[in-house]
């Protein structure tokens, strides 16, 4: 399989955006060198009929002035980070604030609207594109040089993302995709009829400025999946986590971490998608797109609604510094960071 190139835009600071397109017989995907983003990911139904499945945007000034994080890489840290306030080995850093107080997906300037390298490409029978960051110290005040590797390769019927992370000194990197998944095709319809299944006994309730605040059993509550169920079952609920992130769900869900297990999946039994995420990760935090009828038109000129897309955001556990500190992973010279997430999709005739 080839992987073809092709100049796709200009950012307004003058920098080329590329396109780069992986196809086979299963999924055609495209990545930006901006924000390493995953600009498209085409998959077929039970008829064998291509389309879109996760939201996507026209230009590269949409995604420079309206995207909210549409298939993106975001770091240094996914999520939020309470009071902007990183503490590693007693030194507290004071990281930028772009959240209220707090700092929310790696700060103003952060990895989803830079222009990443494209270190590597290969094609062949699983064809890869590798994008390559550097970071340096205190940048949107976060400490030490670091280089970030991230490798999309299509395998059959999975794209599988490999994140590397190297430091200098300690920090803290916990990196995520923000793609936003739609299996109705092309956008067709928003996300409530959709069968989302959960192998997770655990959530984190959130605050009202989406922080976390203590790890709630799913057994009782609209947060539990572990028998599928329509996403809408949840989204119109009364239950006061639902209604603090604007009547859907904005919350971390705690995984087993084992990179061959399936913990998620979601499935349009209309058209017979199914779309399962592995990952290596003890955490996912799952968004319902509850704001996003603030983005406007998508590709295609489709109006962009609330409830549009789901993102499955696999990472570590949220704030964890502040949150859960014994759960934390730490970056050094010595324990370069990982993360291993699998995007497999499957047809039900
Ligand atoms: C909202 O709270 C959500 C975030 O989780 C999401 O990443 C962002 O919208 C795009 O702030």
């Amino acid at each position: 399989m080839e992987v073809v190139a092709r100049e796709w835009g200009t950012t307004k600071h003058g920098e080329k955006v590329y396109l780069y397109t992986m196809k086979n017989e299963y999924l055609e995907v495209e990545i930006l060198n901006y924000g390493g983003v995953i600009r498209k990911i085409s998959a077929p139904d039970k008829n064998g009929k291509f389309e879109d499945v996760v939201l996507n945007l026209e230009t590269i000034v949409d995604y420079e002035d309206r995207s909210p994080y549409f298939g993106a890489i975001v770091g240094r840290n996914a999520g939020r980070i309470k009071n902007a306030i990183l503490k590693i080995d007693g030194t507290e850093y004071n990281l930028k604030k772009n959240s209220g107080e707090n700092n929310i997906h790696g700060g103003i300037d952060n990895f989803s609207h830079k222009i990443w390298e494209i270190s590597n490409v290969s094609t062949g029978e699983n064809p890869a594109v590798e994008l390559t960051l550097k970071s340096s110290h205190l940048e949107e005040g976060y400490p030490g040089n670091v280089e970030v590797k991230v490798k999309y390769t299509l395998s059959k019927n999975e794209l599988i993302l490999e994140y590397k992370g190297i430091s200098d000194r300690k920090t803290y990197l916990n990196l995520t995709n923000h793609s936003y998944f739609n299996l109705s095709g092309n956008f067709k319809r928003d996300i409530q009829e959709e069968y989302l299944w959960l192998d997770c006994k655990e959530f984190i309730a959130v605050n009202e400025e989406t922080l976390p605040v203590s790890i709630v059993p799913v057994e009782g509550t609209p947060f539990d999946f572990r028998k599928e169920k329509k996403i809408k079952d949840l989204l119109f609920s009364e239950n006061s986590q639902v209604k603090i992130v604007n009547q859907g769900i904005d919350h971390p869900f705690i995984l087993g971490g084992d990179k061959d297990k399936t913990p998620i999946r979601v499935e349009d039994k209309e058209n017979g998608r199914i779309l399962e995420v592995e990952t290596d990760q003890p955490a996912v935090v799952i968004y319902t797109g509850n704001y996003l009828y603030q983005v406007g038109n998508l590709n295609k000129n489709i109006q962009c609604k609330k409830y549009m897309g789901i993102c499955f955001e696999t990472q570590n556990y949220a704030d964890a510094l502040n949150f859960v500190p014994e759960k934390a992973v730490i970056t050094s010279p010595e324990r370069p960071y990982h993360q291993l997430t699998k995007y497999r999709f499957l047809v039900k005739k």
